[in-house]
């Protein structure tokens, strides 16, 4: 007995991580819904055909708001990746947490092993549980320091994810290849990977020095370091060889190892985090989605992003767990059209509204940052067709989705989240009294079904950088009355002092909770 002690302590002194043990219930958990979250990236309020698209057919989308509930005042928590999916993943406003803005391709983990998780959740339930996709939550226990030709040595297995295979960051972002627990993807011995996002490799062209090498896509602003499949990228790589990925295959890849895992765990109940890279930039869909659509390649990836949660929701049917698999799909945040790569985009809009009906795009303060598409999907327990106005926020996911399968959270742990789960399944037609949103330069609003409030900073009214896009940015309160004005033309906070106040009060309060905790 004493030896076998020792030798666990000395084992766990051996696990880095070993401070979080996550207690796996030994209580019968069949009954569970499998639960899915598609999340897509930068795919706008306005970009599906069931949220009033009209240049761009997305029946698969459709066919899975029309099984269960869409809402039209769903929202991420902030108006870009990184810190949308922090919040997302652990209950937590990113803007509480230093170091969750936009992270480089090279960046360590943004959420500690010793927090958690949205995975650490499902799994204390006995649930299987994997990520696929779109990470950009860093990776490895330093920034910069990784060796990709190694294990990592802390990944989303210390996460609560039993298998993952992601991008570390985002497809426009060094290294180009994916991560499959922990390690590269189909690693190629004889092309060691080298990352930085400082300085070049040696004798390595450049899309800033070597244009002529871009043969798949040219830059508009930036992504002008390293090429990778004639696609010029933000930060410098060198070798991959067969690791690198196609940007062509890219949706195709993540789809194959989402359906292995789901047959795989066909049995038992499984949490699927599924992070598209569509409709993210590059915009580079595989040839059978192209040319099809008016409005050029970003249509294509619309298009593509569709039949990937098509080809997902065949899966269940096939399988026949489709009734018992709760589906949510969303967008990380608002949609942007030309986000630095010569797409086209702008100029093949064709009437095409990304936001809908909302003013500002992602990096917005405005409405348009965060207002997304939000379907709720399980035929089992949600009736089909509904439609609701309830404010909902993805920040809601984790405590809604424990209080379904009666998950206990650690103490302090999702201090944001809140349990919404007779809203997210149709049972209760009023949503939060109010959320917080984050621009990408940290200018917060309160929302509530009625009103946006944001707060005044002084920042450009404009993006610096090439996109034309609104911040949001006044360097006086704004309030809009979002039911009456959804494009937020009318600042009427000069008119409700009193409202303006109450808002201003429920930020404070918002704030004060950080230096308390
Ligand atoms: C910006 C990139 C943009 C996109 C964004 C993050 C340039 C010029 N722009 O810095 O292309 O990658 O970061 O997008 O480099 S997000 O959806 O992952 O937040
Ligand atoms: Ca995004």
């Amino acid at each position: 007995m004493e030896q076998k002690l020792l030798t666990l302590a000395l084992l766990s002194s051996a696990i880095p991580h070993s401070q979080k043990i996550i207690a796996q219930t030994s209580e019968n958990v069949k009954d569970k819904p499998n639960v899915i979250i598609i999340l897509a990236d930068d795919l706008g309020y306005g970009d599906v055909e069931c949220y009033g698209a009209k240049n761009v057919l997305t029946p698969n989308i459709n066919r899975l708001a029309q099984s269960g509930i869409r809402f039209t005042n769903g929202h991420a928590v902030a108006a870009t990746s990184t810190p949308s999916r922090y919040s997302l993943l652990t209950g937590e406003y990113a803007w509480r947490r230093e170091g969750t803005d936009v992270a480089a391709g090279n960046a360590g983990m943004i959420i500690k092993p010793s927090q958690f998780t949205m995975a650490d959740m499902f799994k204390s339930r006995g649930y299987a549980t994997c990520a696929i996709g779109k990470w950009h939550l860093g990776l490895g226990d330093k920034d910069g320091e990784q060796d990709w030709n190694a294990p990592l040595p802390e990944s989303l297995g210390d996460l609560g994810f039993d298998y993952h295979y992601i991008m570390a960051a985002t497809a426009d972002r060094v290294p180009c290849v994916f991560i499959e627990n922990g390690a590269v993807a189909n690693y190629d011995q004889s092309q060691p990977i080298e990352v930085s996002y400082r300085q070049n490799f040696e004798g390595e062209p450049t899309g800033r020095k070597n244009p002529e090498l871009l043969y798949n896509m040219r830059s508009s602003h930036g992504h002008d370091m390293s090429i990778v499949n004639g696609i010029g990228r933000i930060g410098y790589m060198k070798g991959g060889g067969k690791a690198l990925w196609k940007d062509e295959n890219l949706a195709d890849s993540i789809l194959t190892h989402a359906v292995k895992f789901i047959e795989k765990h066909k049995k038992e109940p499984f949490f699927m985090y599924f992070a598209t890279n569509d409709v993210h930039v590059p915009r580079f869909p595989h040839e059978r989605f192209r040319g099809k659509n008016k409005m050029g390649v970003r249509g294509d990836a619309i298009v593509q992003f569709d039949w990937t949660v098509g080809q997902l929701m065949k899966k269940l049917r096939e399988l026949k767990i489709d009734n018992n698999t709760l589906v949510i799909l969303t967008s990380d945040n608002g949609p942007v059209v030309d986000d630095g790569y010569v797409d086209y985009a702008e100029e093949l809009l064709n009437g095409h509204r990304p936001s809908g009906p909302f003013r500002g795009n992602k990096y917005s303060a405005f409405e348009g940052g965060t207002a997304v598409p939000f379907i709720v999907s399980w035929p089992r327990k949600i009736k089909s067709g509904i439609v609701s106005k309830a404010l909902v926020s993805q920040i809601d996911l984790l405590s809604s989705l424990g209080s379904l399968i009666s998950a206990r959270l650690p103490k302090g742990s999702a201090p944001d989240s809140r349990n919404y789960l007779s809203t997210l399944l149709g049972n209760d037609l009023n949503g939060r009294d109010y959320v917080i949103g984050q621009s990408n330069t940290h200018v917060l609003s309160v929302l509530t079904s009625q009103y946006r409030y944001i707060e005044p900073s002084n920042g450009p009214k404009m993006i610096q950088w090439g996109p034309k896009i609104e911040t949001g940015n006044l360097p006086t309160p704004q309030l809009y009355d979002i039911s009456a004005n959804p494009y937020e033309t009318k600042n009427i906070a000069d008119e409700n002092i009193e409202e303006v106040a109450r808002m201003q009060c429920i930020l404070k309060n918002e704030r004060n909770k950080v230096e308390t905790k």
